[in-house]
């Protein structure tokens, strides 16, 4: 992945959009937690804001920054999420230009509700997320029962799905949530609102991390500054 320097330059310039008075989803991922960090900074200056974690994770590393915590059946709006990705479309002539791949640190269900209930969702990315187009394999979250049947319709959609191994642990990934998820790999997507439709129609499928049609800007950062995509 990228460089500490460049996911922390994207990290605070998110972070810098944060208002007195917002309700804030908080991110999931090593990226994002430059910009919790960053917040917890200024909450600690004054700045008065709640945030809405979308993962153990997030939740472990805002206590940590002492930002107040919130959650979505608690607030009329959420103004602003930040968020990492995994990938991210950067080819302004393509239909799905700012398309994301997320669901690498396995958080894509609770981020995807949260990143999509904000009035602004924020991608914080290095330039190694960028691509022409999304290639990467695409975590779906199952319940544990469907993982062989929703296998079989992955691969039925051209997919080839691996259910990920946990590391410091014998058996599959567990999920915040209690479930499992599966990896498909389907090579060049050139039609992710397709695929996503198509996903999310197969049974016991809870959530898939294709965000199509969500991220409003990604901050982009690099060794020395920060670029910015408009979607
Ligand atoms: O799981 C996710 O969607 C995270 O946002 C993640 O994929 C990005 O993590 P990173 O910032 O550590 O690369």
């Amino acid at each position: 992945g990228g460089t500490d320097a460049a996911k922390r330059r994207a990290g605070e310039r998110a972070a810098e959009e944060v208002d007195n008075g917002d309700v804030v989803g908080l991110g999931t991922g090593s990226t994002t937690a430059y910009a919790i960090d960053a917040i917890g900074e200024a909450v600690s200056d004054g700045l008065e804001v709640q945030g809405i974690p979308t993962s153990f994770q997030s939740r472990q590393r805002a206590l940590e920054a002492s930002i107040p915590l919130t959650d979505l059946d608690a607030v009329e709006t959420v103004d602003l999420a930040i968020d990492g990705a995994d990938q991210v479309v950067d080819d302004p002539d393509a239909s799905g230009y700012g398309a994301l791949i997320k669901g690498g640190g396995a958080a894509h269900t609770r981020e995807k509700l949260v990143d999509a209930a904000a009035e602004r969702f924020v991608v914080v990315a290095d330039p190694s997320k960028l691509a022409d187009r999304l290639e990467r394999s695409v975590p779906v979250e199952v319940i544990p029962d469907a993982h062989t049947v929703v296998a079989d319709r992955v691969q039925d959609l051209g997919g080839e799905p691996t259910l990920r191994d946990a590391e410091h642990k014998d058996g599959p990934i567990v999920t915040d949530n209690g479930n499992l998820v599966l990896d498909c790999a389907f090579g060049p997507i050139s039609d992710p609102n397709e695929l996503a439709t198509q996903l999310s129609r197969i049974p016991g499928v809870l959530e898939h991390g294709l965000f199509v049609d969500c991220a409003d800007v990604t901050y982009v950062g690099l060794e020395e500054g920060v670029e910015t995509r408009v979607y």
